[in-house]
């Protein structure tokens, strides 16, 4: 069971009613490809699950930008420096744009934050992991990037206005992103044999947590069928990794690199991906807590949490001696 703390299907809301009438009528326009809105009627289950899975998207932007951000400083040149620094700026962005799409459901910014830095909510396994090299930055930027574009283009047809809105804004950038991780890689993999060693060994680095990054096998997916249902989520999570497989597999083999999988290959029957079952058994200890880098990436947003409480204050106006300077 990967689950946990937000979701107990037989939950009962108090102060919500939910007559067969109205879910049948809300069902239906869900149906019907309408967008829902923030002031219209939802089933409190429909609420619940969106906040879960936005918080999460939004933290995982924030969080995301750790591995990449350690680079900026050591970026190889300028114009890469500067890119990168464009790039992480950008997913810092994408949480806010998805934390707002979270408070339109009710849920407070500091209560998101607080469950994040608690560990009770969840962010992506991928950014558990350290980038150690440039070229973990290249791969990072190239596919995490490029799976999260499959998942947020599908999910961007769903039904919650707000949050479909922001998923389109989000790929455009993640697209510039993807170009820009590539065209990383493909330098990386064209150039002398210490670099193609260094970004083989990103790669290798990389695959595991790549193929996890889409959720575990459909038959242990605890909330797709609601999900989808709603089409809160447009597309499993095999079919997801199934599609970025497709994409980026040919891509990745073109450039002469290799993957840590020995049973990859096309299945000209099936037309899928023959793919050793990824190691669920680390998926989940990633995302309970233990990966190689939870501790520290909670640890340096407690830190910014700590260290940025002073502006908050200011903002709210709470502590006479920031703001009597401005009065
Ligand atoms: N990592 O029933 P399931 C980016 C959890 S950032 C961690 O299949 P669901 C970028 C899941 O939460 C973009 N946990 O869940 C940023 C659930 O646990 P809870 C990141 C995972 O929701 C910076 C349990 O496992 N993208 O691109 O139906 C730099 C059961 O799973 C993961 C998003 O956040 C995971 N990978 O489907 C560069 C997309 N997978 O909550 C790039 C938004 C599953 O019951 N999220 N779990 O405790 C989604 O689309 C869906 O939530 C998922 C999972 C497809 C990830």
């Amino acid at each position: 069971m990967y689950g946990n703390a937000y979701i107990d299907p037989n939950e009962k809301f108090e102060g919500q009613e939910e007559t067969p009438e109205l879910l049948a009528a809300f069902q239906a326009r869900i149906d019907q490809g309408d967008k829902i809105e923030p002031q219209d009627w939802m089933p409190a289950m429909y609420r619940k699950q969106l906040i879960r899975m936005i918080e999460q998207h939004a933290h995982s932007e924030i969080i995301g930008s750790l591995p990449e951000g350690t680079w900026i400083t050591r970026a190889p040149g300028f114009r890469r420096k500067l890119a990168l620094m464009a790039k992480v700026q950008d997913e810092v962005g994408h949480a806010q744009l998805l934390y707002s799409a979270a408070e339109t459901l009710g849920k407070s910014r500091e209560d998101m934050m607080n469950d994040l830095i608690t560990g009770k909510s969840k962010y992506s396994n991928i950014f558990n992991y350290p980038a150690l090299t440039w070229a973990d930055s290249a791969v990072i930027a190239w596919l995490v990037d490029a799976g999260a574009i499959v998942n947020q283009l599908a999910n961007s047809k769903g039904s919650y206005g707000p949050y479909c809105r922001a998923l389109e804004r989000i790929c455009y950038e993640e697209s510039f992103h993807l170009k820009y991780g590539h065209d990383n890689v493909v330098h990386l993999a064209t150039g002398t044999k210490k670099q193609r060693a260094m970004v083989q060994a990103a790669m290798t680095r990389w695959w595991p947590p790549l193929m996890h990054f889409f959720g575990p096998s459909d038959k242990a997916s605890v909330h797709s069928k609601t999900l989808m249902g709603w089409k809160v989520k447009m597309a499993t999570n095999d079919s997801m990794r199934q599609q970025f497989m497709d994409m980026y597999i040919p891509k990745i083999w073109d450039l002469g690199l290799t993957l840590p999988d020995p049973l990859l290959k096309k299945n000209e029957e099936t037309g899928q991906w023959d793919y050793t079952e990824p190691d669920w058994a680390e998926f989940k200890r990633v995302i309970n807590g233990d990966g190689p880098c939870n501790a520290e990436r909670l640890a340096v947003r407690r830190m910014a949490e700590e260290n940025g409480k002073w502006v908050a204050r200011a903002i709210r106006n709470e502590d006479a001696e920031y703001v009597r300077p401005f009065a």
